[in-house]
């Protein structure tokens, strides 16, 4: 019997996958087709997908071509597939030309061809709205949201905004953007705000543009007090609007990973956290200028605070600081953070330098994330009794993948 595998996410099931699969069946007497996890096309940057994983496979299953469905969770798991189930050909849309041939060791490879003029990803485009994004602020960090954010469908960088003509008009030319100086007209050319503007400056655009109706998200630090975003808070909820704060960490999916594994008890009940993050840069520097809020505490803190807050909640008992001070900025800040039932401490540098891991203590065993963990891409849950400890590579895998977008 001839063993034939298909792979795909099946997203809003249409005539390119009944042709692709029809092709794939006609290879062999035995088609097997894996169907892409929620978490899985996540982490290849498919954020947009439309129909959930029992969905997909129920579209596929109800084509009639499949043999057996299968669920594609990691990265590698084809070479795996093709050995279990004793695979002799490998079939693929000719989008993917190429990209497999490292499979021809294993099976027979085969690119079939793709029919033109459907795919998922203009179904989705035809049934939703497309989002205008402007992006405040033209640095490092905007330089690196616009080509990343092309990785969504459903939202597209339209404008740039900056004060200083030169900066907006030139960073406009890089991305094919539109340029504007002055914020109201800005904000009345966009849907929604990215402001990655110095931090001083957060707390007005964040207003300005919850005020003209635009949902907002903003880069760390947030704002530099509570009480500035208690009141952004509650002007987003009562203007109907969302307002999220740009920590990056936060969506990683290897960090998620270690909350759930953590709330799930597999090292028993957290007693501590640690978390640090160190980055030297050299002056001068915004980040060790105290006329713009720079320092340890506004440029890391955010992070190590967010692991923090994610593992041991917001109901802490007292917070304590210990700060080197240069020049009127922290280059180095210890903080502890006592909770009723555990304890917590972040160590940041800016001006030094210190191990960038992350350590979560319990009763039963300890997670610990390597620097950088902030990108979290690999973690290992270790015990006293090490033939235990088990290394997460299903999180090493989601990161690598993510990181290199690769099939
Ligand atoms: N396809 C096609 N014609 C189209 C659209 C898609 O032949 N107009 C094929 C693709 O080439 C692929 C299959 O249908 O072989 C599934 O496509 P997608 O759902 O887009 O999945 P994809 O991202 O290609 O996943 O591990 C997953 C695989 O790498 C492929």
């Amino acid at each position: 019997m001839k063993k034939v595998i298909t792979y795909g996410t099946y997203d809003l099931l249409h005539q390119g996958h009944l042709n692709l699969l029809r092709r794939a069946k006609e290879l062999g007497d035995y088609l097997i087709v894996g169907v892409t996890s929620d978490s899985f096309d996540r982490g290849r940057g498919k954020l947009n997908v439309r129909n959930n994983v029992l969905e997909r496979v129920e579209a596929v299953k109800a084509t009639g071509y499949a043999d057996e469905v299968i669920i594609e969770d990691y990265l590698g798991q084809k070479i795996d597939d093709i050995q279990k189930y004793n695979v002799d050909v490998f079939a693929i849309g000719s989008d993917w030309a190429g990209k497999f041939d490292y499979l021809n060791e294993f099976c027979e490879v085969v690119y079939l061809p793709r029919t033109e003029g459907i795919s998922s990803t203009m179904l989705r485009a035809e049934s939703q709205t497309s989002y205008r994004i402007g992006v405040v602020g033209s640095g490092r960090i905007a330089r690196r949201f616009v080509p990343e954010s092309r990785e969504v469908n459903g939202a597209e960088v339209t404008a740039v905004m900056n004060p200083e003509r030169e900066e907006a008009e030139g960073f406009a030319r890089q991305f094919g953007l539109k340029a504007f100086t002055g914020y109201a007209e800005f904000l009345g050319d966009v849907d929604l705000v990215y402001v990655a503007s110095p931090h001083l400056t957060h707390y007005e655009y964040v207003k300005e543009a919850l005020m003209a109706g635009k949902h907002v998200l903003c880069e760390i630090p947030f704002l530099l007090s509570r009480s500035e975003a208690e009141k952004m808070f509650a002007l987003a909820e009562e203007k109907n609007l969302v307002l999220m704060e740009a920590s990056k960490t936060a969506y990683c999916p290897a960090f998620g990973h270690i909350v759930t594994l953590v709330k799930s008890g597999i090292i028993g009940d957290v007693v501590d956290v640690q978390a640090s993050l160190s980055k030297m840069v050299p002056p001068p520097t915004r980040e060790l200028d105290a006329a713009q809020a720079g320092g340890a505490m506004t440029e890391h803190a955010p992070l190590t605070l967010l692991a923090i807050v994610k593992l041991l909640g917001v109901d802490w008992k007292d917070v304590n600081f210990h700060s080197l001070i240069k020049d009127g900025v922290d280059i180095y800040t210890k903080g502890v953070v006592n909770y009723p039932h555990a304890t917590a401490s972040f160590t940041l540098g800016i001006g030094v330098k210190t191990e960038g891991n992350l350590v979560i203590s319990g009763t039963k065993g300890y997670i610990y994330v390597p620097a950088p963990w902030w990108l979290t891409d690999f973690f290992e849950v270790r015990y006293e009794d090490q033939r235990n400890t088990s290394t997460a590579t299903t999180a090493r895998v989601f990161a690598t993948r993510f990181r290199n977008g690769s099939p």
